[in-house]
């Protein structure tokens, strides 16, 4: 019975300070793309003797901060990471040499990278120099962590996701839900872990404001605004605030966008055909991964998108906020585009919150 016990003591201890490494991770939120949130705990004897997460790309990896935070203390510890360690020279450094040059005993790894450059060669490496290795553990939750990053290396496309508030009676909203101007509010929180949000210049009227998130020191996403028609360098209220960040324009002509746009330093992509696969290239290829596609009634033309990213499987996520009243605006409701899509979608994975939980 003990020793049942036992490894079960075990098995607690590597989940739980592997949920440890997911909150460091977490404290990057926003600012580590292209790279993944890490995070990593060094521990002795049952004692946290060091912490780190990789803070941004370019910057050391989450090992070498906690490595350095442990110090000579590393030696024979156990090495928790939510990502398998890198053994490869990128911007920094691989990190399994950082680990071994350290003497750690063991190393306990929340997911394999499905970086191919990596992909499990790290593990390998380890292995190959006598380091014990556990790979899996509470690896859902550092899959969750790291959706964007995963999907992107898996595909090489950035990750989707659509958002938008419901009503009672059904009907997508003209408005943000909750905690919109506050930090810890949802809106905020999601905003924050976005590269770049997709917004219709219908929704920008005079009172708009681009949406930023209020989290201290977020990394404010890239702002996309879609023009089918002319649209006024008025009708466009320049972020110049330093928590709102750069705004850019696609139009499907010259006309689309007026001079003065450019004097106001926002910057124009004129595309033959305004179709999201386009948007969604030119984002790869600016190295956006992850992409906020923020639906709010008054659609416009922003139903030819949804229908598209809809019919030809564009979205990743769906974030819905059901708000608690009943709509009577007759502008809002459900798009006719999306009354008549081919076919039905069904949706895995589901997670929900309630705005009263704590
Ligand atoms: C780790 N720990 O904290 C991170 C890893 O250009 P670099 O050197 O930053 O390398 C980027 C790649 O390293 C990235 O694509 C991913 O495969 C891995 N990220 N690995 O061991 C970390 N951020
Ligand atoms: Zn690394």
């Amino acid at each position: 019975v003990s020793v049942r016990c036992e490894a079960l003591q075990g098995k607690e201890d590597d989940g739980f300070y592997m949920r440890r490494c997911v909150e460091l991770a977490r404290k990057a939120i926003g600012c580590t793309s292209p790279n993944p949130m890490v995070g990593c705990v060094i521990v002795k004897d049952g004692k946290v003797v060091g912490e780190g997460f990789h803070p941004k790309a370019g910057q050391p990896h989450g090992e070498v901060f906690a490595l350095r935070d442990a110090g000579d203390l590393a030696e024979n510890a156990t090495a928790y990471v939510s990502l398998e360690p890198c053994n490869h020279y990128g911007r920094t450094p691989p990190c399994t040499e950082a680990l071994i040059k350290a003497k750690v005993k063991k190393v306990v790894i929340g997911m394999v990278d499905p970086n191919p450059i990596v992909a499990s060669k790290g593990v390998d490496r380890l292995r190959d120099a006598g380091i014990e290795v556990t790979v899996a553990v509470e690896e859902e939750l550092c899959k969750k962590l790291n959706e964007a990053y995963i999907h992107q290396m898996l595909t090489g496309k950035p990750f989707v996701t659509l958002r938008y508030s419901l009503s009672i009676n059904g009907h997508i909203l003209d408005q943000l839900g909750e905690g919109v101007e506050e930090a810890g509010g949802y809106y905020s929180q999601l905003v924050q872990e976005y590269d770049a949000i997709i917004l219709s210049p219908t929704t920008v009227t005079e009172k708009f404001s681009f949406p930023a998130s209020q989290e201290p020191g977020a990394n404010q996403p890239l702002h996309i605004l879609i023009a089918k028609s002319p649209i006024s360098p008025n009708q466009i209220p320049i972020p110049h605030t330093e928590a709102t960040s750069k705004v850019i324009i696609f139009a499907d002509n010259e006309t689309a966008v007026e001079p003065e746009m450019v004097q106001k330093g926002i910057e124009t992509v004129v595309l033959d055909q305004i179709n999201l696969n386009a948007v969604l290239e030119y984002c790869k290829r600016q190295g956006l991964c992850s992409i906020l596609l923020d639906l709010r009634g008054n659609f416009g033309y922003f139903e030819d998108l949804l229908k598209q990213s809809l019919e030809e499987n564009l979205l990743q996520k769906v974030v819905v906020e059901v708000l608690p009243f009943w709509s009577t605006n007759e502008e809002e409701g459900l798009p006719l585009a999306l009354k008549n899509l081919r076919k039905g979608i069904r949706l895995k994975n589901i997670t929900s919150r309630n705005s009263n939980d704590s």
